[in-house]
């Protein structure tokens, strides 16, 4: 039996190796474990031998991602090959990873050893040192893991709702952001704003009059197993819970700014050099929201608002913004988005990207939302509609600069009779009245001021 004396012979050099690397003894078996996973439980089962872990195997696990299956394949060859439970998570599958290497230990544990001797740390323990930046109070702070697990916890049930509409009932225990803020003597409610930021680069506002009405809990426990510190809002979509939260910063009164330049998206993009993006299955062309800004004059700004034709506009900071594209063609375009933004953060339909008395609005997409009426056999978004909607500064007159440079001035009285269409150079504007005008190729609209 030759396969058998190998067998052997490789398992007592692996012995000796083990032996030699962390002295772990188990009591020799087959184990079964589970852990949490990003949707649900993950079981393993592992076989141990006296001295070494010889096979680990991922039995069931709910999560479906192409990521979510490198993890399975992957976390098991490592801690294989290691021996140990500090292997480096799959890049993309944070928590797949973390499962299995959670259900390993429990396996570790039931043969008698001590996972931490592995190199294994509980993400309950991990948590304890995680530590939460808040600014914009009178001075920064810094809460972590263990002061928020010492105060007061509160308990919710509430359901998940992700962009694609997927519901997930969620339970979990946390403290609210509330109670946090009463300990500095502050309140969610009186502040404009507070956008939660991620070790993963994710971020979003909390608007006034979500935080007026909602409860904001940091959770450190969901669905029975400890977390990373996260937020929960209730009642609110899945967007506002944020995963590995590292920052929360907290925004005073934002006046808003009224817009005094309008310019056209669909005639900006054509003066821009676009390049291919690969967009799941599509190759679609996309340009640098850099160049946008260049072609636009856009001033520089702290926040870009980017806003979406269904309603949902996101902040982002503008170093941000500038390092990102629109998809200008295919699937859900104008589409803001970037190779390395998260998923939540790309905001489809766009309708406008405002920095300050800057707007930049996709006239595509303002036809869509606010409808076309005809004039002189042309139909497109009566300008008079886009002053309301967007609330534009009325002046008394305005100036019509086209892509070729070309000049017009007209009184708001003849612009507001005017309409936006679309063409091959991008957008026309058009007007009539006495001083009937035309703008082909039409790039700002700047009240005079
Ligand atoms: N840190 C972090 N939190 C995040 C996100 C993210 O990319 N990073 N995406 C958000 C969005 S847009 C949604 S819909 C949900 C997705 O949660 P799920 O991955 O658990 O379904 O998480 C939210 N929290
Ligand atoms: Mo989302």
């Amino acid at each position: 039996m030759k396969r058998g004396y190998l067998g052997v012979l490789t398992g007592l050099m692996m012995v000796m190796l083990a032996g030699c690397t962390n002295g772990v003894s188990y009591e020799a078996g087959s184990y079964v474990g589970s852990a949490q996973g990003k949707n649900g439980p993950i079981k393993v089962e592992v076989t141990f031998s006296e001295n070494k872990i010889e096979s680990v195997q991922v039995v069931s696990y709910k999560d479906d991602l192409d990521y979510a299956t490198k993890a399975v394949e992957g976390m098991p060859e490592s801690i294989i090959a290691k021996q140990r439970l500090d292997v480096d998570a799959v890049s993309g599958a944070t928590l797949t990873s973390r499962g299995i290497v959670g259900a390993v230990a429990q396996c570790v544990t039931d043969a008698g050893a001590d996972p931490e001797k592995l190199g294994f740390t509980s993400v309950a323990k991990k948590t304890d040192s995680q530590e939460v930046l808040i600014t914009g109070l009178t001075d920064e702070k810094i809460i972590t893991g263990d002061e928020i697990k010492a105060m007061t916890p509160v308990t919710f049930e509430a359901i998940s709702i992700d962009a694609s509409g997927t519901q997930t009932p969620t339970s979990g225990k946390g403290v609210k952001l509330e109670d946090i803020l009463a300990q500095y003597g502050e309140s969610q409610k009186n502040y404009d704003a507070i956008v939660l930021n991620a070790t993963d680069g994710y971020a979003i506002e909390i608007p006034r009059d979500v935080l007026a009405i909602r409860d904001v809990i940091i959770a450190y426990e969901v669905n029975g197993a400890a977390c990373d510190l996260r937020t929960v809002v209730p009642e609110e979509r899945a967007m506002y819970w944020v995963k590995f939260l590292n920052k929360i910063e907290i925004k005073g009164a934002v006046t808003q700014v009224e817009t005094e330049n309008l310019a056209m998206l669909e005639t900006a993009v054509l003066m821009c050099t676009p390049e291919t993006y690969k967009y799941y299955d599509a190759i679609d062309q996309a340009v640098p929201t850099s160049q946008l800004l260049e072609k636009t004059g856009a001033t520089k700004t702290e926040t870009v608002d980017v806003a979406g034709m269904d309603g949902w506009a996101r902040t982002e900071n503008y170093d941000l913004y500038k390092n990102q594209y629109i998809k200008i063609t295919g699937e859900n375009a104008p589409m803001f988005i970037g190779p390395d933004l998260p998923e939540g953060m790309r905001m489809k339909d766009m309708l406008y990207n405002k920095l300050g008395k800057d707007l930049i609005l996709s006239v595509s997409k303002a036809q869509e939302k606010y409808g076309t009426t005809t004039m002189n056999g042309k139909s497109g978004v009566a300008i008079d509609k886009i002053f309301q909607e967007l609330k534009i500064r009325e002046a008394a007159r305005y100036k019509l600069t086209g892509s070729d440079g070309n000049e017009t001035e007209i009184s708001l009285e003849e612009l507001k009779k005017g309409l936006l269409t679309l063409s091959d150079g991008g957008v026309d504007g058009v007007f009539e009245g006495p001083d009937a005008v035309s703008v082909k190729g039409l790039l700002f609209i700047k009240a005079v001021v």
